[in-house]
Parts: C-alpha cells; sequence; structure tokens
C-alpha cells in the first residue's frame, strides 16, 4: 500500500484543552486511501451541486486535482460539479494546458454561488487567502499537500498536510480506491500537475508520488502533454525576461530581482525559478506588480531554509496572505499610497530577506556583469 509510510510521519498534535480522555481519532492525512475516499463520499452524498475552487491564478497541479474531484463526485457521489478559478490562468504552459485538454473550469465571475450547496477547495486551505470562495461561505471538502493549518481540520473533510509532493498524486490516490479510470485528459492533466509540483520528480518528491507517475503515465496523452510543455510565447514574455535579467542583482548567494508590472501574476513565480539556476545559487526572490497587488515569490536551495516560514513571518506584519513549503513560497499584498510609499515598502521588504538570507551588507552585482565562478 503506497500510503502507509504517511502513518508514520507526522502525529495529530492538536488536543484542545488537553482534556480528552480518549486519544483523537488520526487525522485523514494519515488513513488509506480506500477510508478516506469511504469519508469523502459520505460528506458529499445527498448534496445536489458542487463547486471545487483551486487557488488563486491556479497552477497545473490546482486546476487538474479540482478537475479530478468534480469527476470522482459526479461519478462516485452523485453530485454534479463544477470547477471555478479566481484570478488569472498566464503562464503560456498552463493557458495551453487548460486549452489542449479542454478542461472544464469557470472563471468566478462566471459563477453564482448560490447555486451550489457544497464546496471544495483544492491545493489551499480555508484560511490560505489565496482562493476565492467567499468569506461567508464554508468549504465541506479541503484536499491539499501543502502543510496542515490547524483551522483547515474544522471541515467536515479535511484531507491535509500528508507526505505529497502534489494534490495530483492525492487525487490519483482517490480515482485508483475508487476504481475511476480518468480521461487521457485528467490522466494527463494530472501527470503533468505532479511533474510540474515536483519538478520532474527531483523535488519534494515521495514514494507515493512516483507511484502514481508510474500509473498515470501510460494513461496519459504524449503528444497532448508535448504540446502543453512546448507551447508558443508572446512576444511579452521573452520582454519580461529581458527586464528580469537587467534587473536581477547577485548578492553572494542571493539573487533579486525587481519585475516592476508584470502581465500575469504566476511569471513571478516563473522568473523566480528561472534564477535560482544561476551557478551558486541558495536564494532567488522575485517580486512585482499586478493589478495593485505586490508578488512575491522565493525559491531555496538551502535544506536547513524554510521558504514557507520565512515567507510566512516577513508578511504577517504586513498584513500579506502567504504561502509555501520547504523550499518554495509565495505571498501576496494589497498595495495602496504614493508611487514613493510603494517603493518605500518594497525595499524595506527586500531587506528583510536580505537579512534573512544573511546578504544584507553584501554589495549586489548586476546579473549582467557578474563573473561566472
Ligand atoms: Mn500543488
Amino acid at each position: 500500500m503506497p500510503v502507509t509510510h504517511t502513518l508514520h510521519s507526522r502525529r495529530n498534535t492538536g488536543n484542545p484543552g488537553g482534556e480528552l480522555t480518549e486519544p483523537p481519532p488520526p487525522r485523514l492525512a494519515h488513513l488509506p486511501a480506500r477510508d478516506k475516499l469511504e469519508r469523502l463520499l459520505r460528506v458529499a452524498k445527498g448534496h445536489k451541486r458542487a463547486l471545487i475552487l483551486t487557488h488563486d491564478n491556479p497552477d497545473p497541479d490546482s486546476m487538474a486535482a479540482a478537475v479530478a474531484l468534480a469527476q470522482l463526485l459526479e461519478r462516485r457521489a452523485d453530485v454534479k460539479a463544477h470547477v471555478g478559478y479566481g484570478g488569472i490562468i498566464g503562464r503560456a504552459e498552463n493557458i495551453a494546458f487548460v486549452k489542449v485538454l479542454r478542461l472544464p473550469i469557470s472563471h468566478v465571475s462566471q459563477i453564482d454561488f448560490d447555486e451550489y450547496d457544497l464546496f471544495g477547495l483544492v491545493d489551499t486551505q480555508p484560511r490560505v487567502g489565496n482562493h476565492s470562495l467567499p468569506a461567508k461561505l464554508e468549504a465541506h471538502i479541503v484536499v491539499d499537500h501543502h502543510p496542515l493549518r490547524q483551522e483547515s481540520l474544522e471541515a467536515p473533510f479535511a484531507d491535509v498536510g500528508g507526505d505529497f509532493g502534489a494534490t495530483s498524486t492525492m487525487l490519483t490516490e482517490y480515482l485508483r480506491a475508487a476504481r475511476l479510470e480518468p480521461s487521457p485528459e485528467v490522466a494527463t492533466a494530472l501527470f503533468y500537475g505532479l511533474k510540474a509540483d515536483t519538478r520532474d520528480l527531483g523535488r519534494e518528491t515521495t514514494q507515493t508520488d512516483v507511484d502514481s507517475y508510474l500509473w498515470l503515465f501510460p494513461r496519459m496523452d504524449k503528444s497532448m502533454l508535448a504540446q502543453i510543455e512546448h507551447p508558443e510565447l508572446p512576444a511579452r514574455y521573452f520582454q519580461l525576461y529581458h527586464t528580469a535579467f537587467e534587473r536581477a542583482k547577485v548578492y553572494g548567494h542571493a539573487i533579486i530581482t525587481d519585475l516592476e508590472e508584470v502581465y500575469s501574476p504566476d511569471m513571478v513565480a516563473e522568473v523566480a525559478e528561472r534564477l535560482m539556476f544561476l551557478e551558486g545559487t541558495k536564494w532567488s526572490l522575485a517580486f512585482g506588480t499586478y493589478r495593485n497587488q505586490l508578488y512575491f515569490s522565493l525559491r531555496v536551495k538551502d535544506r536547513r531554509m524554510n521558504a514557507g516560514r520565512l515567507i510566512r513571518e516577513i508578511f504577517e506584519d504586513y498584513g500579506g496572505s502567504s504561502g509555501g513549503h520547504g523550499s518554495m513560497a509565495g505571498a501576496r499584498l494589497p498595495l495602496s499610497g504614493k508611487a514613493a510609499q510603494r517603493k518605500a515598502l518594497k525595499r524595506e521588504l527586500v531587506n528583510r530577506f536580505k537579512e534573512a538570507f544573511g546578504v544584507a551588507d553584501e554589495r549586489p552585482v548586476s546579473l549582467l556583469s557578474a563573473q561566472d565562478t
């Protein structure tokens, strides 16, 4: 059973008041897939219409997991299910992902929340602040591979914080437990979601991710995958990279770049990821503005450092929302005030990061004039 290793990985530390006479029930994330499936279907059955939401500016892992969950609810719980997202789908790969696989997803502006009686969140959690479920509505179903936030356990069904490199892996486990054959499109979506989140199984990957990858491989469509992975790119993509390289500053083992206005918030993450490839780099930070919000994206190579915790600590003080885990994290902060104030805020935030990277006193070198080591 590929999930058994998670039984030993983490213990439930939630013990409100310390007055429990019997041990708390094991957390869902630690149960075998078949038990989780049974619980999921019990929560869903009897409802009429489900809305599954990804996180905002969704990545392939989020969209694949949402579509797979919707299909699972339709076929096994008899609930009509739709997938919605907030923000925009901006990266060329992600646009191709939705188009090539003809994924049935709609923008929240096209969704009437009153039409639904069951709500799900995937690849995010209720209080993270990066999804578009209105605050007055509660999520019934939460499936996410990011670290558990205790409040998420208040949802009737919360499968959160197991050892999975991708939420797509979790959904693959559910499909297998339900003996549900995914269509080639859904299999391709899950395969690419898993591949992208684990960077080809090379980052924060567990045995369950590998098992899911191998299970999906014969079921997915290779030519569709190729169209997604090698999309045509708009001119502004190259223009953005031009800006990124031109403005990137190297501080010893850290590289930081200010992208100014970006055409899509997920490009901030892509650039942070790309600059991490610079030899000798341990920290990569990129930031940019999109529709009056400031987006930060952080990548970390040092295993002793936790990107998610660091970015949370910094943005907590500014009222922004953030998320992430060991090696990658992101944050978003609404911008107000005049240009000078915004500039000061950015400088302040960058200084906080520089301190955390241990390069506060380092003299910056422009990437374009940096010497090879
Ligand atoms: Mn994910």
